[in-house]
């Protein structure tokens, strides 16, 4: 018999805006018309192979770093999926340095979007998941186009955040502050459908922890100790029984840890003192749905959430995972940092 009982991702935001009687709909219009931009995404992230789209687009972004077509792709989808919408005053984005206003042709309206429109991208070309990460809050500013005030705002504020991981099956995992939940895109109908509902971050025992170890030798000796303690290599009576997962694409390996539980983390270290990862549109919107399942994120040595933005893309260090494993990896960075 087949199942006729599919929520898809379009009822289930309607579901949820119905639990909030304050809810105008702009909200929920926000996130089915990310989905339509995922979906999009989808369909040319899965063609890479077959199109002309791989390989570098002949510039640089804002980051300095050679911009892949897809990552251009993606951001250009992103932002004529909203900005006629009305819903937003304006918009962050990873491949642009300014923060972006809606245009005056468009009506403005009160709400702020935050995304990383192709996160991994130095993968495309050898077939490894990539992602698309974003975040949703309320303008705060009297600037009827948004203003920095509106873009740099605690991740605790928040009112949504969500990814989207292009893997062996595209999937869309967002939270409204109830929970986190999983769609998998089913292309012969073009539909997300609800298929991890209430995703929990399992706790400990856990198995893995994910970091790109060659870095190593660059890290405080707080940060060695404890890759030390979970290889199982510093003699502690409790450490080690992990295995190691590192993907080296951000959405994929926070999927995973989502999942399956564990610790990722990448650190701080001399030649990146701020750690590699950027606050507004990657660490944060993580540590949000981290925190709705159960879990949560820290820069070592406070809360991803509770960190006032400075600058659109500043970075930070990140531990997130299950919350055990980072009050660990506190432990360990708080501890002494010399050979004492
Ligand atoms: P490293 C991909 O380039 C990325 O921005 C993230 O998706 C990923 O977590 C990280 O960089 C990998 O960095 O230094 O381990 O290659």
């Amino acid at each position: 018999m087949t199942d006729t009982h599919i929520v898809t991702i379009d009822r289930h935001i309607i579901d949820e805006e119905r639990r909030k009687p304050e809810a105008s709909g702009a909200f929920s219009n926000i996130l089915t018309d990310m989905a339509l931009a995922a979906k999009v995404i989808s369909r040319q992230v899965n063609m890479a192979g077959l199109v002309d789209i791989l390989g570098r687009a002949g510039h640089r972004n804002v980051q300095g770093e050679p911009v892949q077509k897809l990552d251009v792709f993606a951001q250009d989808v992103i932002y004529r999926a909203m900005d006629h919408t009305g819903h937003l005053c304006c918009m962050v984005s990873e491949e642009v340095e300014d923060f972006i206003p809606i245009p005056d042709k468009f009506p403005a309206g009160s709400y702020v979007l935050l995304f990383d429109p192709l996160d991994g991208s130095s993968n495309i070309d050898v077939n490894v998941s990539i992602g698309t990460i974003f975040s949703i809050q309320r303008k705060v500013s009297d600037q009827e186009r948004g203003s920095l005030d509106d873009c740099l705002q605690p991740g605790r504020r928040q009112l949504a955040a969500g990814y989207v991981v292009y893997g062996s099956s595209t999937m869309l995992v967002y939270s409204t502050g109830a929970g986190v939940h999983g769609f998998t895109l089913d292309p012969s109908i073009g539909e997300f459908i609800l298929s991890h509902e209430d995703i929990r971050i399992p706790r400990s025992p856990t198995r893995y922890y994910s970091v790109n170890e060659a870095y190593y030798s660059r890290w405080n000796r707080g940060t060695q100790r404890l890759l030390d303690h979970l290889k199982g290599t510093d003699g502690s009576a409790d450490g080690g029984g992990f295995s190691a997962r590192y993907i080296g694409s951000l959405v994929a390996d926070f999927h995973r840890t989502l999942l399956r539980g564990g610790l990722f983390m990448y650190p701080s270290d001399p030649k990146q003192p701020e750690g590699k990862l950027r606050l507004l549109y990657e660490a944060s919107p993580l540590a949000f749905l981290a925190e709705q399942a159960g879990g949560r994120a820290s820069s070592g040595e406070e809360n991803i959430l509770d960190i006032q933005p400075e600058a659109l893309h500043q970075r930070t260090p990140l531990f997130i995972g299950s919350g055990e494993l980072v009050d660990l990896a506190e432990h360990y960075l708080a501890g002494p940092t010399d050979d004492g």
